[in-house]
């Protein structure tokens, strides 16, 4: 059996799965929010204001803790687990102190992870991939490596507000006392190895091109970039591999908590969306990802690394081979919850309306959702946009129907750099199963929209990474584990609708530009 675990916004989650038989054995996950209200975090993070968006990595670890107990309460021999693989949400950073490695090293199965670890934080919240309150960093960064485009180049990206680089400069700027009092910064992905493993991990190619400090040309730490960082960075980061490479055994304290046995291998995370490209399939070219988390992200598999001219979009390793593309959408499913709050909907509901809600383009009824700061394009937050219509003096369909055509039409416009083909989609996440969702894709794309029979591909591609590091081919693994599930999608003929709709969304998104970019 293969451990995967997904360390995502919301929620921890562990999938189980067995490679002889080809099945997945379990699945489990944690909600922060409902787990933990003593953090305060209803949606796994809390934002005092500015942008600032921050998380407990002592509520991960808890929540680590817990899934682990309920995968045993549920019977399950974890002695049988062979390797444990993960992936964290992307470009959050654990600032850890001198105590770290030592408590690391022994840790009591008496007590929980989160009182062991409390004073081993330099800084109690990880800055997380929402918080955008970096502008001046990201400035700073790229006049000291001069042009921004050179900046893309070498890491894949432009200096980018929620990327570790300009989040760890902010950090060094306003506490400069606790940045020299932190000896290892993590990401959300190889803090959690480092735990499992009982030593501190290495941060893969795929999260760690999330960072703006990564050459993702040669994969290692470039020293251009780290300079315009911070000072003494390089001492600071662990080092850099392929995620999925062997750490170490297991730490003793699951073994004597979870009975682990002894001889499991710990293996170095990736981060959320390079770990769903494999959990997929989708890690050799020609399949197109779009994941609706609590950020939505559309990610294709990439031989040669090209990068966004608008330098919204970027490039991250994928951990099979070669590179990926992706652009991130903040207004994802917080969007669609909001809606369907205000609206006091249920999903069934809102996915009835929005699937009765005709014709399609909405008769030029546009809107674009900034419930919270856009990545893509960068938009500052400010409710729900719309061109000239007021949804008081229409249906509540035709909100609905505003808001899914604004979201896909965009996804759409903004991956136009990738220069994909798509002749499928591949659709995951947790609205993935929502029909209005899926046709609303197929229309916008013009291609046919699968879903997965597995519910977590972020959890199934740590799984799979977990199992190749024993020997499984992937393609073998992809055929037995990332089956399309009934129930695809083919496109509506919405081809002519949706040709000029894009040419108005874009005009549309331009003078939104102009007003509320940032
Ligand atoms: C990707 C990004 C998000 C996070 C959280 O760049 O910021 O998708 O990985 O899911």
């Amino acid at each position: 059996m293969y451990l995967g675990l997904d360390a995502s916004t919301q929620s921890l989650s562990a999938i189980l799965i067995d490679t002889a038989q080809g099945e997945i054995i379990a699945e489990e996950s944690v909600n922060f929010g409902a787990e933990f209200p003593e953090y305060g975090s209803a949606n796994g993070f809390i934002s005092p204001g500015k942008g600032v968006v921050t998380a407990s990595p002592l509520m991960w670890l808890d929540a680590l803790d817990l899934v682990l107990q309920r995968l045993c309460d549920k019977g399950l021999d974890l002695a049988k687990v062979r390797a444990i693989c993960g992936a964290g949400q992307q470009h959050a950073s654990v600032y850890l102190n001198s105590r770290f490695e030592s408590v690391l090293r022994k840790l009591d199965a008496t007590r929980s992870l989160s009182e062991q670890f409390a004073s081993t934080l330099s800084r109690a919240q990880s800055p997380i991939w929402m918080d955008n309150s970096t502008a001046e960093e990201c400035v700073e960064i790229s006049n000291s490596v001069y042009p921004n485009k050179k900046v893309s180049e070498l890491t894949g990206s432009v200096a980018t507000q929620r990327f570790t680089g300009p989040q760890i400069r902010k950090f060094y700027k306003q506490s400069p006392e606790a940045y020299s009092q932190t000896t290892t910064i993590h990401l959300n992905s190889s803090f959690l190895a480092s735990i499992i493993a009982g030593s501190s991990a290495p941060i893969d190619f795929g999260d760690g091109a999330g960072m703006n400090l990564m050459d993702i040309r040669t994969n290692e730490w470039n020293s251009e970039m780290l300079e315009a960082t911070a000072p003494e960075l390089s001492n600071k980061l662990p080092e850099l591999k392929n995620s999925g490479s062997y750490i170490s055994k297991i730490s003793g304290y699951f073994v004597n908590k979870y009975g682990f046995c002894p001889n499991c291998d710990a293996l170095s995370w990736t981060g959320d969306n390079p770990a769903s490209l494999v959990g997929m399939g989708a890690a050799t070219a020609g399949k197109v990802v779009i994941s609706l988390g609590t950020s939505d992200t559309l990610f294709a598999a990439m031989p040669e690394s090209k990068t966004d001219p608008n330098g919204f979009g970027h490039v991250f390793g994928n951990p099979i081979k070669g590179y990926m593309s992706l652009i991130c959408f903040a207004n994802g499913s917080l969007a669609r919850e909001s809606l369907k709050q205000q609206f006091n909907l249920s999903w069934e509901q809102f996915e009835e309306l929005a699937l009765t809600s005709k014709p399609l383009g909405n008769q030029g009824k546009l809107a674009v959702p900034l419930f919270t700061s856009e990545i893509t394009p960068r938009l500052q937050q400010a409710g729900f946009k719309t061109n000239e219509w007021d949804p008081q003096d229409e249906p509540v369909a035709t909100t609905l129907r505003a808001l899914l055509e604004g979201q896909f039409s965009n996804m759409k416009l903004q991956s136009e750099w990738m220069q994909l083909e798509i002749n499928e989609i591949l659709l995951t996440g947790g609205a993935s199963k929502n029909q209005a969702i899926a046709q609303t894709v197929a229309d916008i794309f013009q291609a046919p929209v699968k879903r997965l029979e597995v519910s977590s591909s972020v959890g199934l591609g740590a799984a799979i990474l977990a199992a190749r590091s024993e020997g499984a081919s992937y393609n073998t693994l992809v055929d037995t584990f990332c089956a399309p599930s009934a129930g695809t999608t083919l496109p509506q003929d919405g081809s002519a609708i949706y040709s000029s709709h894009l040419r108005d969304h874009s005009h549309f998104l331009e003078s939104l530009e102009n007003s509320l970019g940032y």
